[in-house]
């Protein structure tokens, strides 16, 4: 503990405020609002239609279609600190091989960041290349492997800390997740067949939930920790005069430490839940 953090804690401790209701974890699920692809295919280097909320992500043999998908997230009403996070998908049992649609045993799926602004991602548009790149490129958040044991289930993707740290940034606002297949086969125009996972997801009941373990915003520790942070900004003998956000001050002062995630848990509901209506539409996958 350095000289500064024993100012702030000592000062803490003079005046009585509680510190173990700060770090209580509390968790909250988010339902995403918005969901949908982007393809790659003939004639066009980024198609989306924003009435399609499908998540399908892979490769299909009919045209020749890449598809990565995304997932956007209301965090206006989020004002904690987030700890640690996970992104919970349905995998689909429904229609034209289910939602796990692929000769290999298994896929690996992996999540993006988004850098292309929300009104840009949730836009219809054709070759809109640079938002199909996007999702499949960037900052890696994490990823899982899923398989056709998984039809049915909900899939759950433990983001690491850089999702962490871009989540716990846009909380007041929105934010957006993309993925895509990152195990897929020599795709030789046709020669390899379809390669899909999380098909048929354009039928509600929905599950795209941003899980997030939050600790309250410590208000107090805040304003105490800033005020002592201006006072210090104004003191010509300090050296220390760096500002930090008041959320970084709070986790700081709290002593929270940012969690590792060393597994990928899945969240498993029975197989005898109720199935969703099989689509009967010409085109399963999107
Ligand atoms: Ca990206
Ligand atoms: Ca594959």
């Amino acid at each position: 503990m350095d000289s500064r953090q024993k100012t702030i804690r000592g000062a803490i401790c003079a005046i009585g405020l509680p510190l173990a209701p700060v770090g209580q974890a509390t968790t909250i699920t988010i339902d995403s609002f918005d969901a949908g692809w982007y393809l790659r295919a003939a004639g066009d280097t980024g198609g989306h239609v924003a009435s399609n909320v499908n998540y399908v992500a892979g490769w299909g043999t009919i045209n020749n279609r890449f598809f990565r998908n995304f997932f956007v997230f209301d965090l206006s009403s989020t004002t904690n600190t987030i700890t640690s996070a996970t992104l919970r998908l349905k995998m689909e049992t429904q229609c034209c091989g289910g939602g796990y649609f692929s000769p290999d045993p298994t896929e690996t799926y992996t999540v993006f960041d988004v850098s292309t602004s929300i009104a840009t991602l949730l836009a219809s548009g054709n070759n809109k290349t640079a938002v199909f790149d996007d999702l499949g490129s960037g900052n890696v958040y994490g990823s899982v492997q899923v398989s056709d044991a998984d039809e049915g289930f909900n899939v759950d993707i433990t983001l690491n800390l850089t999702a962490v740290a871009d989540i716990d940034a846009a909380t007041g606002g929105n934010f957006a997740l993309g993925g895509r297949v990152t195990s897929l086969g020599a795709t030789g125009l046709d020669l390899d067949p379809t390669e899909a996972v999380f098909q048929n997801s354009h039928v509600s009941p929905f599950v795209r939930q941003l899980i997030l373990n939050v600790v309250p915003e410590p208000t107090s520790l805040a304003l105490v920790a800033s005020g002592l942070a201006s006072a210090r900004t104004t003191n010509a003998s300090s050296t220390n005069t760096s500002p930090r956000s008041a959320k970084s001050k709070c986790a700081w002062a709290a002593g929270i430490a940012p969690k590792i995630p060393t597994s990928t848990p899945r969240s498993r509901c029975p197989r005898s839940a109720p199935r969703i209506t099989p689509n009967t539409s010409s085109s399963c996958t999107t």
